[in-house]
């Protein structure tokens, strides 16, 4: 289970039968849409590349699927954040929309893949710059403060190379000094594009970076999905107490390439092998069966269920109109005057 700084605050928390379920349902969403769209992108119907979270969406989930939106809680994706942007709120519409282009969806065709969000439902769209969201949602934290708002809590997905940014450094000192209520996920998948976490840090566990920011740090098997359910619920209780900064690295192994371009040869046999190149889907999915919390049928109704939920949803978003060169102004903001005024 989780270790860390505050390994025994983790053991207390308790997950119900009911919330794993509807993790599993969750991941699983995540996990068969994105079989979809890599399939529509070697079908050459995706323009843009496709950057899939195989392997993470336990960890993605367990952040974002416990954060909440009533509250006033923001997030800030990363890129293989499709669990936690469905589990935060964003529907899946969007982004099937989105990888196919379609005028209907939140970038309106501008954007063929990651770089869409829900600022007003708290999720501000995904910068590329790795770190800089660490500062995006530290500023809408501080917003709330100065407005006398209580209770909010800020969570933002972040990968091993990204902690390695000075824009990272910067976010989450700030974070600590301003005791600022910010979770922060480091998606440890032990390789930054293809560079391996050897040539990335020198410390033992990239937790130990907690302690110098003076924040509270846990380390998670990300694979196992009770375990992150039962960490993030930790961070997110302590982060909304007051307690300030909390940062949770979970480890686990990119199933992928870094983009679907990419076929990923370089990651080491040992790595696929090893406890972390598990996949988090078939591991909860196989507790779920060994423990009792459904009978197969039941398991084999809630797959089929997301199954068709997905089809749909793609199917959906394929029937829709694509953008015409003709109607839409895809200019800057700042030219557009100019070029509407040439028509
Ligand atoms: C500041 C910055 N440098 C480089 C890049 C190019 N880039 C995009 S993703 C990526 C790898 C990120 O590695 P990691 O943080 O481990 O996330 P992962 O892709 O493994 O999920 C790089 C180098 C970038 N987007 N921003
Ligand atoms: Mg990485």
């Amino acid at each position: 289970m989780s270790a860390g700084i505050f390994p025994s605050a983790a053991a207390s928390v308790r997950v119900s039968v009911d919330e794993f379920v509807l993790a599993y349902r969750g991941i699983l969403v995540a996990r068969i849409f994105e079989e979809k769209i890599a399939s529509l992108y070697r079908a050459g119907k995706v323009i843009g590349g496709v950057y899939l979270g195989r392997g993470q969406e336990a960890f993605s989930y367990a952040l974002a699927g416990q954060l909440d939106r009533r509250l006033g809680d923001t997030f800030g994706a990363c890129i293989r954040d499709q669990a936690g942007r469905t589990a935060f709120g964003e529907p899946l519409l969007d982004a099937a929309r989105t990888y196919l282009g379609k005028i209907t969806g939140p970038m309106r065709g501008r954007d063929g893949n990651i770089h869409r969000g829900l600022p007003r439902q708290g999720m501000p769209a995904m910068i590329s710059h790795l770190g800089s969201m660490i500062s995006v949602i530290n500023g809408t934290l501080i917003a709330k403060r100065y407005r006398g708002e209580s209770a909010y809590v800020g969570g933002v997905s972040t990968g091993d190379g990204q902690t390695s940014t000075g824009a990272f450094h910067e976010g989450l000192n700030q974070a600590a000094v301003e005791k600022l209520p910010l979770v922060v996920a480091v998606s440890n998948n032990q390789y930054a594009y293809s560079t391996p976490i050897a040539k990335q840090y020198a410390c033992e566990d990239l937790v130990d970076r907690a302690a110098g920011y003076g924040v509270a740090g846990y380390s998670v098997d990300g694979t196992d999905l009770m375990a992150c359910l039962e960490v993030f619920r930790t961070a997110i209780a302590r982060a909304r107490a007051g307690e300030g900064p909390q940062m949770v690295v979970g480890k686990l192994l990119r199933l992928s390439g870094h983009g679907e371009h990419d076929d990923a040869s370089y990651i080491s046999a040992e790595a696929r092998s090893g406890r972390y190149g598990r996949d988090c889907v078939a591991v909860a999915r196989e507790r779920i069966l060994e423990d009792g919390f459904l009978t197969v049928k039941e398991l084999e109704a809630l797959e089929s269920e997301v199954q068709g939920f997905v089809e749909q949803t793609v199917a959906q978003a394929q029937s829709e109109e694509d953008p015409s060169s003709l109607r839409e102004d895809w200019s800057a903001l700042s030219t557009r005057r100019l070029i509407v005024n040439q028509f």
